[in-house]
């Protein structure tokens, strides 16, 4: 078995994996350089909601597997981000004005009345890996959010311009997480840096970051057949839409 890598090396390997990262996928890309139309801006909005709304469930369930208090204290303020500290705050609440900025109705997005199975699947899988995994792998999986920065900031760049029917309160969420994303990502890394110290546990992280590059890609992959290539779910047998709207969990 090969030494351990470094903690640079280690560290190094995890950043290597953002050629990944879904800033790279079609779709967004479709998006950054203004070939979206609206129902296609529409539909990621609604099906991110998705993505949005189980990341609390996610933290919530890392924390219930976490003895370390002190973790715990620090892993708390990505609910208290996204859930907010009142009713009108909140990552899930700057969502649902973005939802408004782009045409959608609050009620249609939080009825989750477009979430597209395969985006409901991928969201699913990585909530359910960490309520069953050991609290320092599910905390690695989030570091994604490494390449998170410059997601958001390309959004802030490019969407004013190409998309100017969009109302720009919807643009808060994106700018809340440059700092955030930041300052979770710091958290979430030693965390990883010091739990894997063989070469064989480094390696396990870095096939559970990959799994999580997979749930952001396949999100895109399930909005691209849909909403690129007009197959939603069941388009050979009718023309309603006809998938789980999320009645029963
Ligand atoms: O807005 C995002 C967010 O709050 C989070 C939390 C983090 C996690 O715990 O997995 N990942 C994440 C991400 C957010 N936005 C995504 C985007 O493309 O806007 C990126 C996503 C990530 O990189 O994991």
């Amino acid at each position: 078995m090969p030494q351990a890598l470094s903690r640079a090396e280690f560290k190094q390997a995890i950043l290597d994996k953002g050629r990944f990262y879904h800033i790279h996928h079609p779709y967004h890309k479709m998006m950054h350089a203004g070939q979206a139309n609206q129902e296609q801006i529409q539909a990621w909005v609604a099906n991110r909601y998705y993505y949005q709304v189980n990341i609390p469930l996610k933290d919530a369930a890392i924390l219930a597997n976490c003895p370390d208090a002190a973790v715990r204290r620090e892993w708390m303020q990505r609910m208290l981000d996204q859930d907010g500290e009142g009713a009108e705050t909140g990552g899930g609440e700057a969502w649902l004005r973005l939802a408004e900025a782009v045409g959608l109705t609050r009620s249609e997005v939080i009825e989750q009345k477009w979430v597209l199975p395969g985006v409901r699947f991928a969201v699913d899988a990585y909530v359910n890996f960490a309520r069953r995994a050991v609290w320092q792998e599910a905390a690695s999986s989030s570091l994604t959010e490494l390449f998170a920065p410059e997601i958001h900031q390309s959004r802030l760049d490019s969407w004013p311009t190409h998309y100017p029917w969009i109302d720009a309160q919807g643009y808060d969420y994106f700018r809340s997480r440059l700092t955030q994303a930041r300052r979770d990502v710091e958290h979430g890394l030693n965390i990883t840096l010091d739990h894997y110290q063989s070469y064989q546990a480094q390696q396990r992280m870095l096939e559970i970051l990959q799994f999580k590059l997979d749930v952001l890609w396949s999100l895109l992959d399930a909005l691209s057949m849909a909403y690129v290539h007009k197959e939603q779910p069941y388009f050979t047998v009718t023309d309603q839409a006809a998938w789980h709207q999320g009645l029963f969990k």
